[in-house]
């Protein structure tokens, strides 16, 4: 494990994005958007304020590394309010959040606190930290962040904005030494702007790959385009691959009607101007219509290796609900890092259990 979360928001329209099955009450479905994203086809985009919000559950870590990338159209001199991007927290206490303010300067919450209001789903308050310098307008800008949570005035965290860091403060207390989840979407009030958010990305400090700052890159969507091993049924079309590569609710789609059944495809190649690969998630859109089993894991097939990754317990619903898998941050087959080549070569699907 080292990348412990990513999200560019490729799969696209009006998702609830509960993650692992984590849910925040009263949290919207994040709207996406085709205009302008960073990378891939999709970001996250909102013209007013908003408190669309989701959680991904991924385990104690005393130090993350993330990114978020921000695109806002408009400098509010006289607004006294904010936009967060993310808050890191621990069960239910927020411990940090990161965001900008109406003037374009990016902030850090350390322990934020949460209000009775509907701005109060990834952490307001605490302790604010804000940066000298202004994002620019009209452009994407790249916020990356370090973060130790230590609980003794041990506690640490740097803030960069496009390379340059803009905070270092060191000595800080946080109330949890560790976050075992991370709160994205955005939160924004008191302030009139165009605000779109794409290329999520949390590291740890475990493994080889993805141990440290995330760095520039951007998350792109490979969809299916053959069928490999497909045993599941099919509704809405003959073609497995077909059903399974867009957004299209009830019009088509596959499911299983037994336990250990595969449906595995080839997907897309990577983008021509591809150079480097960093880590490999499959990601899917699934909902269970009845009650009963609805168990299923993700997989890749690179070169002769399978690798299985997780156990999803799929929620019973009226809509398709996004489910984040493993994310492999080197190649199973031969733990080694990736290639562009292998990833154009890799197969990817879903096994019932
Ligand atoms: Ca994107
Ligand atoms: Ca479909
Ligand atoms: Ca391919």
């Amino acid at each position: 494990m080292a990348r412990i979360f990513q999200c560019g928001f490729e799969i696209g329209a009006s998702i609830a994005w509960y993650g692992n099955q984590g849910s925040i009450p009263g949290a919207g479905q994040l709207t996406h958007d085709t205009s302008n994203p960073r990378t891939g086809n999709f970001c996250m985009l909102t013209s007013s304020g908003v408190s669309n919000v989701a959680e991904h559950i991924f385990g104690a870590k005393s130090t993350i590394y993330g990114r978020v990338c921000f695109h806002y159209t408009t400098i509010d001199d006289d607004g006294t309010g904010w936009a967060h991007f993310m808050g890191l927290w621990s069960g239910t206490a927020p411990l940090f959040t990161v965001g900008i303010n109406p003037q374009g300067y990016p902030i850090v919450r350390v322990n934020p606190t949460i209000t009775s209001g509907t701005y109060d789903k990834i952490g307001n308050g605490g302790t604010v930290y804000t940066a000298s310098q202004r994002a620019p307008v009209n452009v994407w800008n790249v916020l990356e962040f370090g973060v130790f949570f230590g609980t003794s005035s041990d506690g640490w965290f740097v803030l960069r904005l496009n390379g340059i860091t803009l905070i270092s403060q060191t000595g800080l207390t946080f109330n949890a030494g560790s976050a075992d989840r991370v709160r994205f979407g955005l939160e924004m009030t008191s302030f009139v702007t165009t605000m779109r958010i794409d290329d999520y990305a949390l590291n740890d400090t475990f493994g080889s790959e993805n141990t440290s700052w995330p760095g520039f890159g951007g998350i792109v969507a490979l969809l299916p385009n053959a069928d490999v091993d497909v045993n599941w049924q099919i509704s809405g079309g003959t073609v497995h691959w077909d059903a399974v590569n867009e957004n299209d609710g009830d019009t088509s789609y596959v499911y299983p009607n037994s336990a250990n059944l595969y449906e595995v495809f080839d997907v897309e190649n990577m983008p021509p101007d591809s150079t480097d690969v960093r880590a490999v998630e499959v990601v899917f859109l699934a909902r269970r219509v009845a009650a009963g089993a609805g168990s299923m894991v993700d997989l890749i097939r690179s070169g002769t290796v399978e690798d299985i990754g997780v156990t999803h317990n799929i929620l019973q619903s009226d809509v398709y609900k996004t489910y984040f898998g493993k994310i492999w941050d080197v190649n199973p087959d031969g733990s080694v890092s990736w290639t562009v080549q292998a990833v154009d070569a890799l197969q990817v699907g879903l096994k019932s259990l």
